[in-house]
């Protein structure tokens, strides 16, 4: 599709979207009236920049159904992010919007090679989390024979593997890294498998762990890019160039903005990625700021889509964290040493990455009378404030109790997080 006509099929999609959240969603409204917004006279893209931005609190303070623009009847799948309690965000898919996300799902896997002829392995987790059903029924669409394993049980995938003759992989880079170790540790010789694309993504990785992945598992692997409150996995994805991701810019427009005066970056300039879908029925965003950071690439691409590309994640414009696939802010973790007696609230988060795997660490300051105390109820605390951390975070970390005035003390910003991490 030329420039000119993807620009006006978004305006077009871009005013029905408009009407619909305009109608049907009172946050929107109450938005748009504030800022007299007439979306009916939304006559070219650049209008967009008089739209309100929408935030992750935008979609807290409305949960779970409040930003929905469809009643629950028409909802046939809803999805949440990170499992986590207070924190967690709620979306919803039609019956079209399904069919929507398998169809984009089912064009970043063959962006990236994948046929009706593989057998594609789905090690993402299948649940709350976009990943694994996203993928899931992408790949369907295409006509792969898909093998829904879900994460975890490293021996029992490699088994499987091996058996059912996978020939693409998905799944989180670390995870890839974990079966590629894996392979190694038991002897296989991934020349002998029938392996041969990777489509990871959900975490940010980089060039080198790309390079270690290819060697490790002798396949070309490639990087996919969304989120949940976008849709999941199939907003943007990398063709066999890898150099960079398509975005599915017919479904999404794609604004780079700088995120201190939130005014655009010149073309081909980073900043952060703010998305407005076109589509959605059940959960449209209007100019959602996903904190994450990234260029566009202006350049067309060799393989020939027309469809712009962005470059891979270069990091986050908030302090979200994403361990073990799971998004987690500090403030989680604060929050429960707060509620927690005899602990200071000074606290600090050493994030390592252990044979591919995140491994986090919470420091925390106790008092005197607990640090002094027996080792039996030092004992009693920490595993307290682990059960704690485990329910708010949804993943496990390791809790270590420190003398208190220990954690360096900082005259501006605190420097509550230490990740170690070398991607
Ligand atoms: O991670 C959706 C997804 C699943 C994408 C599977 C790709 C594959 P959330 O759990 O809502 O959704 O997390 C979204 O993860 O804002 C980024 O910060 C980060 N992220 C996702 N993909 C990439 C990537 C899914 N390829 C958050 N590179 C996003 C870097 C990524 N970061």
């Amino acid at each position: 599709m030329s420039r000119e006509d993807l620009e006006q099929l978004q305006l077009e999609r871009l005013q029905s979207t408009l009407y619909r959240v305009g109608t049907h969603v009172p946050f929107y409204r109450k938005k748009f009236d504030n800022l007299k917004v007439n979306y009916d006279d939304f006559q070219s893209l650049e209008d967009l920049r008089r739209l309100p931005f929408t935030s992750k609190q935008d979609l807290r303070d409305n949960y779970p159904y409040g930003l929905f623009a469809v009643p629950l009847r028409d909802v046939v799948r809803i999805h949440s992010s990170s499992g986590t309690t207070g924190l967690a965000t709620v979306v919803g898919y039609t019956k079209n919007d399904i069919k929507n996300w398998s169809n984009l799902v089912a064009r970043i896997l063959t962006a990236a090679g994948v046929t009706a002829d593989d057998v594609i392995q789905i090690a993402f987790g299948y649940g709350l989390f976009t990943g694994g059903f996203g993928l899931h029924y992408g790949a369907e669409r295409l006509g792969a024979s898909v093998i829904p394993i879900s994460a975890g049980n490293t021996k029992r995938q490699i088994q499987i593997m091996q058996d059912f003759k996978t020939s693409a992989l998905v799944c989180t880079p670390s995870y890839a890294l974990i079966i590629a170790d894996a392979l190694l540790e038991m002897g296989i010789n991934p020349n002998g498998l029938s392996l041969r694309v990777g489509l990871f993504g959900a975490e940010p990785w980089s060039e080198a762990m790309r390079r270690e992945i290819n060697e490790k598992l002798g396949i070309v692997a490639t990087d996919n890019y969304g989120l949940s409150e976008i849709m999941g996995p199939g907003v943007a994805g990398e063709c066999q160039e890898c150099n960079g991701l398509h975005i599915n810019e017919d479904h999404f427009l794609l604004e780079v903005v700088d995120p201190d005066t939130m005014e655009p970056v010149e073309p081909g300039e980073t900043g952060e990625l703010v998305i407005t879908t076109l589509t959605k029925e059940a959960f449209p965003m209007i100019r959602y700021r996903t904190r994450d950071l990234t260029r566009l690439i202006p350049e067309p691409c060799p393989c020939g889509r027309t469809f712009m590309r962005m470059q891979r994640i270069m990091g986050r414009s908030d302090d979200m964290l994403i361990i073990k696939g799971v998004n987690v802010f500090p403030v989680q973790i604060e929050k429960v040493l707060i509620e927690i007696e005899d602990t200071e609230p000074h606290y600090q988060i050493i994030i390592d990455r252990d044979n591919h795997s995140d491994k986090v660490t919470v420091l925390v300051e106790v008092n005197e009378s607990i640090f002094f105390d027996e080792m039996r109820k030092q004992r009693v605390m920490v595993d307290h404030i682990k059960a704690r951390l485990a329910a708010e975070l949804g993943i496990s970390v390791d809790v270590k109790l420190v003398e208190e005035k220990t954690l360096e003390r900082s005259e501006g910003k605190s420097k509550r997080v230490i990740d170690n991490r070398k991607l």
